[in-house]
């Protein structure tokens, strides 16, 4: 996320934080670095200007003169400035009314009908019963688009293809009220432009159903377009916030950082991923601490605490006691890992600063990942309880039915019984009075 934009801004930061002193010098370029970075990523320029110039205002000011880490001091408040660009706090969704109608706008392609659905399974993993309502007319195939993406995550659409949108939207509500399902979320039809038809329609759908949102869809990709468009949609229509999409890609960051500045409309979802389960709350703080490359632990938390599945870890963590952790429990830790993200993924949500250098710019390998459940599952279940019988011509064996080498088995056999062993010297620190080593919040061995 924002790869280039982070890079730039960390290598300049880098330089002020090891910095005893500032001169102005140091201060003047530090800006001049920072002002380029941000425009390079399609930041809008006004907004820009005026990021700066705060910054400025502030570093050559008390708080830093009188601190004994002025670059440290620096870095804290560009962060702090980021974060109040991309609106400080948390702006959470508004789910009132019963039921609540949130309702989905913005241009073709954005991502209207994906983000429909993915928030959907956001909010019923929240303990909401969402309904879908198929409000786009006007592509061929939209409405079963929405029906198969709902089902897949086994989620309720409204239809009646041949009605107007007003209409459906109308049913949708009323079916709702009738069968229990709250909020109601309208996936509307996307244009190629702006038009005055689709305005009007839009207008119309607001005004009869009085959302308690009324979000656009924009897709970061498309940088400063995305936020001219967020202009002209909040202008017409009056928005009550953004939900940027497409922010995993190489998106370079000037809609993220200037739609909430130049709109005054927060953002408050970012899609980030083709996968259903791809949508965070937007979180300014967090966001920023990313760019700095400092890390957003906290997202990590969650998105491990939402992916596991808590009887398994603690079925784990007695196993761990009782030093019972076979290769098939190593094979679930590896997949659980997983449905968090990929490794890439979890590595840039990491603390740059405290990671090892070779690991910050680590291309991991995915397929390594696969070649480690292959050389697992051409185990007897014998071996994978006992690998100490694994014998060299078992080795070979395994190899050849996982289509690894011998060396891919040889690496793997000694990583597990390094893990059995540290699992073993925990065990024996805690018999010695040392109380819950190894033990992650929830139980989990290795967070
Ligand atoms: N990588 C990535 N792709 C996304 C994201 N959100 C949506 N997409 C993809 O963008 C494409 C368009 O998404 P749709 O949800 O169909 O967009 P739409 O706005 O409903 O499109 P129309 O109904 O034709 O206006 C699809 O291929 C989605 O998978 C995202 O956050 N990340
Ligand atoms: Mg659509």
């Amino acid at each position: 996320m924002f790869a280039n934009l982070a890079e730039k801004l960390q290598n300049t930061l880098r330089k002020l934080r090891g910095k005893g002193k500032l001169s102005e010098k140091d201060v003047d370029l530090a800006l001049r670095e920072i002002r380029l970075a941000l425009l390079e990523a399609d930041v809008n320029f006004k907004v820009v200007k005026e990021f700066v110039e705060e910054i400025r205002e502030r570093a050559v000011g008390e708080e830093v003169r009188q601190s004994l880490t002025p670059g440290q001091q620096v870095v804290k408040i560009v962060h702090e400035e980021l974060t109040a660009l991309m609106g400080r706090e948390q702006s959470k969704i508004n789910l009132a009314g019963s039921p609540a109608v949130i309702m989905l706008a913005g241009l073709q392609g954005s991502g209207k009908t994906t983000t429909a659905v993915k928030l959907a399974v956001e909010l019923s993993h929240g303990g909401r019963k969402p309904l879908l309502a198929a409000a786009d007319t006007y592509r061929p195939g939209a409405a079963e688009q929405l029906q198969v993406l709902g089902d897949s995550a086994g989620l309720p659409c409204y239809r009646n293809d041949g009605a107007s949108p007003v209409q459906i939207c109308r049913e949708a509500v009323r079916f709702a009220a009738r069968e229990g399902y709250d909020p109601v979320i309208l996936d509307t039809a996307g244009r190629l432009h702006l038009d005055a038809a689709m305005m009007d329609e839009l207008k119309e759908i607001k005004a009869q159903l009085k959302p308690a949102e009324l979000l656009l869809v924009v897709d970061a990709m498309t940088g400063q377009d995305a936020v001219n468009v967020a202009s002209s949609f909040h202008e017409a229509l009056g928005l009550t916030g953004v939900i940027l999409t497409k922010l995993d890609g190489d998106t370079r960051g000037g809609a993220a950082l200037s739609v909430r500045a130049v709109t005054g409309c927060p953002i408050k979802f970012a899609g980030v991923g083709e996968k259903l389960d791809a949508l965070e709350p937007f979180h300014p703080e967090r966001m920023a601490s990313r760019i700095l490359g400092m890390g957003d632990l906290l997202t990590l938390i969650e998105k491990a605490e939402a992916g596991f599945d808590q009887q398994k870890a603690r079925k784990l963590e007695q196993k761990l006691r009782r030093q019972e952790f076979t290769l098939d429990d190593f094979r679930e830790q590896l997949q659980q890992i997983q449905q968090i993200g990929s490794m890439e993924e979890i590595l840039a949500m990491l603390p740059a600063a405290q990671l090892p250098k070779e690991l910050r710019r680590l291309q991991v390998d995915e397929k390594q990942f696969q070649r480690i459940e292959a050389v697992i599952a051409s185990m007897t279940p014998a071996e994978r309880n006992n690998p100490a019988i694994i014998n060299s011509s078992r080795r070979r064996r395994i190899a050849r039915g996982s289509g690894t080498t011998v060396q891919d088995v040889n690496r793997l056999l000694t990583q597990f019984s390094q893990m059995q062993r540290l699992f073993k010297q925990m065990g024996s620190l805690e018999k010695k009075g040392f109380k819950n080593i190894g033990k992650g919040k929830r139980g989990f061995p290795f967070f």
